[in-house]
């Protein structure tokens, strides 16, 4: 079902141009590309298809397209069109028999390492039954061989991120896995995690499920992580969910995340080092809860997806998809002059809400209109914007789109 982005948030304010044709020299400076008020045009190409749950995609600078695929693995498809099974199941380069596919688990988030032109570092998030008893989600580091045709020298970096290895009353095995990497413009790598539907996770100082994790390529714990003392010093914020999408402001660098909500409140957060999401689905003596587990429970009042009453300091959401959780996806900042007035503006996918949202944000980050891209409806899984310009789409439906923004939308 398609709903229209104005039941949930205001549209965009017309944008009104009001920049003079021309500057005539003196201390003014010539209207720049950034500040067109245009909407663009979006060209939109099936870049592949007949994928089997395609979760993120990657790209690297030479045109190289690195997508996973949840039950199969990691696989590239070059710029000359040859596509080459790197990682994972059987047909792969490399052979992962511990992968796990185990309902919304199995291989998610895939990351190329900031050096990758010169040292082939690949990164991807893996279900894995290494660790028993229960099984885990694990960061695994990969070397390319130049020729995009092998990978050698797995090594596990993060062990221990909490799998739901058993289903319970609130829902089935593997559920909110996180799963997304991605580099900051820092240089480390950002893991997001997921509460497991166990309500201790998000605010575990310990356990790292429910989490935003910021470490360096060994996968040991970035300096400068401020969560509180007796934290995991790999916690770059925690109180989250199930974090699906992580992308940087361009300008300031600053993580925002996308996470779903239970039923109610899909949030997008900016987050604040150190920071509490506010998730916190604990006992609570007003709700009858499944399994010691209240996620759904409640309302957005007696179960807030930030509850600034338990935690009056909870980073606040940059937009809540008010009253309906959407299945809120991936999320990635548009940068660069070609997305004319967008530039700037944050790309949110939604799953079951089959829609792509672009939220404009203040400069406190807090959103200040959405409207809907003129794409189809399908289940938004991945958005990552290539090197070349280009928003790059995974789909429920097995397909990555490569979507081209141009003038005159
Ligand atoms: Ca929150």
């Amino acid at each position: 079902m398609r709903i229209p982005a104005s039941k949930f948030a205001p549209r965009l304010p017309v944008a009104v141009a009001i920049l003079t044709a021309a500057c005539g020299g003196g201390t003014n400076n010539p209207p720049s590309d950034t500040t067109s008020t245009a909407t663009p045009a979006l060209t939109r190409t099936v870049v592949l298809s007949g994928l089997n749950g395609p979760w993120d995609v990657a790209l690297a600078a030479d045109g190289a397209l690195f997508f996973t695929e949840k039950c199969r693995g990691l696989s590239v498809r070059q710029a000359t069109g040859t596509v080459t099974r790197l990682f994972g199941t059987s047909g792969s380069a490399l052979v992962a028999p511990d992968l796990v596919c185990l309902g919304q688990s199995g291989v998610h988030g895939v990351a190329l390492d900031p050096a990758f032109a010169t040292n082939r570092m690949v990164y991807v998030y893996m279900t894995s039954s290494l660790s028993t008893s229960p099984r885990t989600n694990r960061v695994i580091a990969l070397t390319l061989s130049a020729d995009y045709m092998g990978a050698s020298g797995r090594t596990d970096i993060i062990t221990d991120i909490a799998l739901k290895d058993v289903g319970n009353a609130a829902g089935s095995a593997g559920a909110h896995s996180g799963g997304r990497l991605r580099f900051g413009p820092d240089g480390f790598l950002y893991v997001t995690t997921g509460d497991n539907h166990n309500a201790v996770l998000p605010q575990s100082p310990t356990l790292i499920g429910g989490k935003v994790l910021r470490v360096t390529t060994t996968g040991a714990a970035a300096p400068g992580n401020a969560a509180p003392a007796g934290f995991d010093a790999r916690i770059f914020t925690y109180g989250h969910r199930n974090v699906q999408g992580i992308t940087f402001r361009p300008g300031t660098g600053q993580p925002f995340v996308s996470e779903h909500g239970p039923n109610h409140s899909d949030e997008v957060t900016a987050l604040v080092n150190g920071g509490n999401g506010g998730w916190d689905p604990k006992d609570r003596a007003t709700l009858t809860c499944q399994d010691s587990y209240c996620g759904y429970s409640g309302n957005p009042t007696t179960m807030p997806m930030t509850d600034v009453a338990r935690f009056p300091n909870a980073m606040p959401p940059s937009w809540s998809n008010n009253a309906l959780s959407q299945g809120m996806g991936p999320a990635a900042f548009l940068s660069g002059s070609q997305w004319q007035a967008w530039n700037g503006r944050l790309a949110v996918g939604l799953m079951a809400g089959s829609r792509l949202v672009i939220l404009e944000l203040n400069s406190a980050g807090i959103a200040a209109g959405a409207v809907d891209a003129a794409l189809p409806a399908v289940r938004y899984r991945a958005l990552t914007l290539g090197p070349d310009g280009n928003l790059y789409i995974a789909t429920d439906a097995g397909e990555i789109w490569r979507v081209t923004p141009s003038p005159g939308g």
